[in-house]
């Protein structure tokens, strides 16, 4: 059974992800193995480029320039306008408008424009093919709780992060199963045990490290409900992202070069000067 990171997930979109990818498919939020107040991080600057966006119920971005976010398609597949990407810096949070944006003909994926700069240079684009078995973390502000999404106790709206290891990749898509802890009677340990995207997590990503930098190689947009009890996500159900690197030319083409900006201001300006005949 299809479930989606969204509540308002239409079936029109489930219909198009499971034909993207070619099975049947669910999505999920930041859920773990041990406790959801060892997952914030509002204290991590590596992760403060990842932010909330208030379309579609409560859905997830990353900054990848100073002014241009992405996310997944079906998260701000309604109106952007009078919505926004609120951020949690050092300086506290910051929210910012949503001018324009710019949907992928075919795949779940979405570039937004911010109506500022927020200051942040934004996380690059994984242009490798090495990520299967790859140890990802996966970010993102939606629902969360421990071993199953505890929606009143741990709502939307806060950052988490949890890792995983991507187990294949299948018709332009990372997944990655959500594993139980041992038996063995031992406690999880917090940060090494794995963790599942859940409803708000929609267009959140996962990082690797690369260079002592983070890195993105995927977007999160969908979960598969194992046992089909609609209830997602649960030990065993796998998560799915859009394989950012069989993208990255379309979402680079999204983004001015600084240079062709530069280049267009002093045009203008050029213009200005040009005595009036
Ligand atoms: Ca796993
Ligand atoms: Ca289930």
């Amino acid at each position: 059974m299809m479930r989606t990171l969204l509540s308002r997930f239409t079936c029109m979109t489930v219909a198009f992800f499971a034909a993207i990818c070619a099975f049947p498919a669910v999505s999920s939020a930041i859920v773990v193995c041990d406790d959801p107040a060892d997952h914030q991080y509002e204290s991590m600057s590596e992760l403060e480029g990842v932010g909330y966006l208030s379309t579609t119920g409560g859905t997830t971005g990353v900054l990848i320039s100073p002014v241009h976010v992405l996310t997944a398609g079906h998260a701000v597949n309604s109106s952007i306008t009078g919505h926004t990407f609120t951020l949690h810096t050092a300086n506290g949070y910051e929210s910012f408008g949503l001018v324009e944006k710019y949907l992928h003909p075919h795949k779940d994926l979405a570039v937004v424009r911010l109506d500022r700069s927020t200051g942040l240079s934004g996380y690059q684009i994984n242009t490798q093919t090495n990520e299967v078995g790859s140890e990802i973390i996966i970010v993102g502000f939606g629902e969360s709780g421990t071993g199953k999404p505890e929606p009143n106790e741990h709502p939307k709206g806060i950052g988490r992060y949890g890792s995983n290891r991507v187990d294949y990749s299948i018709s332009g898509c990372l997944v990655f199963d959500f594993d139980k802890p041992t038996d063995d009677g031992e406690e999880p340990t917090p940060g090494i045990t794995e963790s599942m995207i859940a409803k708000g997590d929609s267009g959140g990503p996962s990082f690797v490290w690369e260079n002592d930098k983070l890195k993105i190689v995927g977007i999160h947009v969908g979960i598969l409900d194992s046992d089909g009890d609609s209830i997602f996500p649960e030990y065993g159900d796998r998560g799915y992202d859009v394989r950012v690197c069989a993208y990255s030319d379309w979402i680079h083409q999204q983004i001015p070069e600084p240079g062709s900006l530069i280049i267009l201001t002093i045009g203008c300006f050029a213009l200005m000067l040009r005595p009036r005949r």
